[in-house]
């Protein structure tokens, strides 16, 4: 529709049509006022029973809730709109009819039950919140990508079917692939440190990763969104840095861009973009710390992963965005380099968000013979990974990388309740349609 005018650009004096959604009827008796929306927004249309013509009216009155309509007529000033002017049709279509029975209320007045919700993604996302959400989630997306270039990395995109998993054997899709047994891709670790190999040296992925993780909590999802970077010639610090300004620049863009979308959301006055610098605490010291709050039963020993109410007590310590750093090497994956001077540390990190885990990363391992050994300690076949080791026999410059969860990163900075609510058709224990 070329001609049509979106109505958050309706202007006195305009002749317009705009198409958009029937929100609501409002029927005064001589007057009835149909309001219409669409993705700008919303708009009055008016209905003079006695003085527009019985036809125009009626069909205005009969349009049902949520059918899809296009208005022609001229756009007025009315101070009494919601939005200050009003359209007087000359004609009026029903474009889609909308059955009057609807599986939730799109207006949100009448609240659903996320299940609902997700069944009926289309009508859910006719709500504000919706439609602000998966805009952020867009700019997120868009200020994080800008940031990566400005960085002089390169997107990749690496393949989903692969035969082999890193994050360990159990949590793998299979799937047949010409009789064959493959997996969908838990993470595009491999592939991105085989780039780094190559001349692009420093790349980033944002894209699907999939993980059959018996999990049914409020931020697990079996296939989830990463952000992946990994650079040559970058040591494990360098490796934060730069996971630290992209986070910084997601949240900047948002507080920029989304004013609209925050409001909406109910956050306009709270949202604020971290500012300062991260925290860096070491494993010794996040234990420490987790262990002083007492909030733990059993207090934590070196070696230990920390237990979920253990990243909570820590992140309610913290209160904002921090890193762990030097963990042991033996609960950090084969791939993930020690330190030179204690091989009992780890170059992994994770950053974290005060609710939970967004990050992790490290500096990789990049020697032939060690990298073989890290497969054999973690109970790998290396000649399962051989398109993967053998490269490292042609050189492999030293370097660093991290993944980000992206729904993880828009469920805390929007403050979401279930990691849910930031994909379209979330996929989970019980859910694989729509
Ligand atoms: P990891 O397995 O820790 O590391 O994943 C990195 C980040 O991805 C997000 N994430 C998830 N989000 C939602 N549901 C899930 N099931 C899920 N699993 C992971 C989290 C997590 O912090 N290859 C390494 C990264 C690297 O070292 O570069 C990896 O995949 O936010």
């Amino acid at each position: 529709m070329q001609d049509r005018t979106y109505t958050a650009d309706a202007e006195p004096g305009q002749h317009a049509t705009v198409a958009g959604w029937v929100h609501e009827l409002r029927d005064l008796g001589g007057i009835a006022f149909l309001i219409v929306r669409d993705t700008t927004g919303k708009i009055q249309v008016k209905l003079e029973k006695d003085e527009m013509d019985d036809e125009l009216v009626e069909t205005g009155l009969d349009a049902a809730r949520e059918s899809v309509v296009t208005v022609v007529g001229d756009v007025e000033e009315e101070p009494r709109a919601p939005t200050g002017v009003e359209v007087v049709p000359e004609s009026i279509e029903v474009v889609a009819e909308a059955e009057t029975q609807l599986p939730l209320d799109p207006s949100g007045k009448v609240g659903a039950e996320l299940s609902t919700r997700l069944d009926n993604r289309t009508l859910d996302l006719r709500r504000g919140e919706g439609q602000a959400i998966f805009e952020i989630r867009s700019e997120v997306l868009r200020a994080v990508r800008e940031e990566f270039r400005a960085f002089h990395a390169t997107e990749i995109n690496t393949p989903k079917i692969v035969a082999t998993g890193t994050e360990g054997g159990t949590e793998l899709f299979p799937i047949t692939y010409f009789g064959e047994e493959a997996f969908m891709n838990q993470s595009p670790q491999l592939f991105k440190q085989l780039m780094v190999g190559s001349n692009l040296e420093r790349v980033f992925e944002i894209g699907p990763i999939f993980r059959a993780e018996e999990h049914n909590t409020p931020r697990h999802l079996n296939e989830a969104t990463s952000i992946d970077f990994e650079s040559a010639f970058f040591d494990h610090t360098e490796a934060m840095d730069v996971c630290e300004a992209i986070v910084k620049a997601a949240y900047e863009a948002v507080e920029q861009n989304c004013a609209d979308q925050l409001e909406t959301l109910g956050l306009a006055e709270e949202f604020e973009a971290p500012s300062g610098e991260f925290p860096r605490l070491s494993y010794e010291e996040a234990i420490e710390r987790i262990n002083a709050t007492g909030e733990l039963d059993e207090q934590l020993v070196w070696g230990d992963d920390l237990p979920t109410e253990g990243e909570h007590a820590l992140g309610q310590d913290v209160g904002e965005h921090y890193f762990i750093t030097d963990w042991p090497s033996e609960i950090k994956p084969f791939y993930i380099k020690d330190h030179d001077d204690d091989e009992t540390l780890s170059t992994g990190f994770d950053m974290m968000h005060p609710r939970m885990e967004l990050v992790s990363g490290g500096q990789r391992e990049h020697r032939y013979d060690r990298l073989i050994e890290g497969f054999e300690q973690q109970g790998l076949d290396p000649e399962a990974f051989d398109y993967y080791t053998k490269m490292f026999k042609y050189g492999m410059p030293p370097h660093a990388g991290w993944g980000l969860g992206g729904e993880r990163l828009i469920m805390t900075m929007l403050g979401l309740d279930n990691i849910r609510e930031a994909v379209l058709f979330p996929r989970d224990r019980q859910r694989l349609s729509p």
